[in-house]
């Protein structure tokens, strides 16, 4: 997969694409980041991307020939179609379901805004879909880019090891992840449960499944109306709603 990225800091993405999963998807070669400036593609001695809104008001607003020109040149670096992705707060919110979508493309462009944001005419006129990653603003679309990218490139086949799977994951079935356990076993901070230690695969997996249902039904149930859930998922939530109920009846255990 190729993603370019439209940014006025190109270095930013390319050294947060650097480390950990995503790292190591680009060096397999599952996975390739470009990052393309505007300012490369603007007029006249000062490369001027941004100027002053019409209407008034403060900050600047990026203009649309820098990005154009620029737009066109990533495109043409490449013949597969590119959507162009916008990210801005403005956009649906980022899910998992998104992220299985867009991992399935050959090709993404996204776009960074910066200042207050981009020519409202170059969004209309270049922008396939605006992607938000949370209600909140940044400085500019760059970190968002970041977090997409992450999110796809663990996904392309072959990027997580051994020891790591996307299957087993938070979301990927719209649950919360199970809590996680190492050694010691015995701690100042309290002991590992001991169905954990118990060798007994199937109860682990019927605790680990229990305990996802039981944390999303505690921290998001609105991810619970979304989840299908099977009559043993069910029952699990059941037994783990009892066991919530009985621990609040009885304060002096460590459930
Ligand atoms: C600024 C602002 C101020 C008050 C009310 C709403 C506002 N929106 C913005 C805004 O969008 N500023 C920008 C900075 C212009 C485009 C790039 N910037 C940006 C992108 N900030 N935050 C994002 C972003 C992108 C994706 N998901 C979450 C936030």
């Amino acid at each position: 997969m190729r993603i370019d990225v439209v940014t006025l800091f190109p270095d930013y993405i390319r050294y947060c694409a650097g480390f950990g999963v995503v790292g190591r998807a680009l060096e397999r070669g599952l996975l390739a980041v470009h990052g393309w400036n505007p300012r490369d593609y603007a007029e006249g001695n000062y490369r001027r991307v941004d100027d002053r809104p019409f209407g008034g008001g403060p900050g600047m607003v990026m203009m649309i020939d820098p990005l154009r020109t620029c737009l066109q040149a990533v495109r043409a670096a490449d013949p597969a179609p590119a959507p162009v992705i916008y990210l801005s707060p403005q956009g649906p919110r980022l899910t998992q379901r998104k992220v299985r979508e867009l991992a399935g493309r050959e090709r993404l462009i996204l776009l960074c805004g910066r200042y207050e944001g981009v020519d409202e005419r170059l969004i209309q006129a270049e922008v396939d879909e605006e992607l938000s990653i949370g209600d909140y603003v940044l400085s500019g679309g760059e970190p968002a880019a970041v977090v997409v990218i992450d999110a796809i490139a663990r996904l392309q086949e072959g990027a997580l090891g051994d020891a790591e799977s996307a299957v087993q994951d938070s979301f990927e079935d719209g649950l919360l992840d199970c809590p996680h356990y190492t050694r010691p076993v015995e701690h100042a901070l309290g002991r590992v449960p001991e169905v954990l230690l118990s060798g007994n695969h199937a109860e682990i997996a019927r605790w680990r499944r229990m305990e996802a249902l039981g944390r999303t039904w505690l921290r998001r149930p609105d991810l619970l109306d979304e989840a299908r859930l099977s009559p043993a998922d069910r029952a699990l939530l059941e037994a783990f709603r009892r066991q919530y109920a009985a621990a609040l009846e009885e304060p002096d255990g460590d459930a």
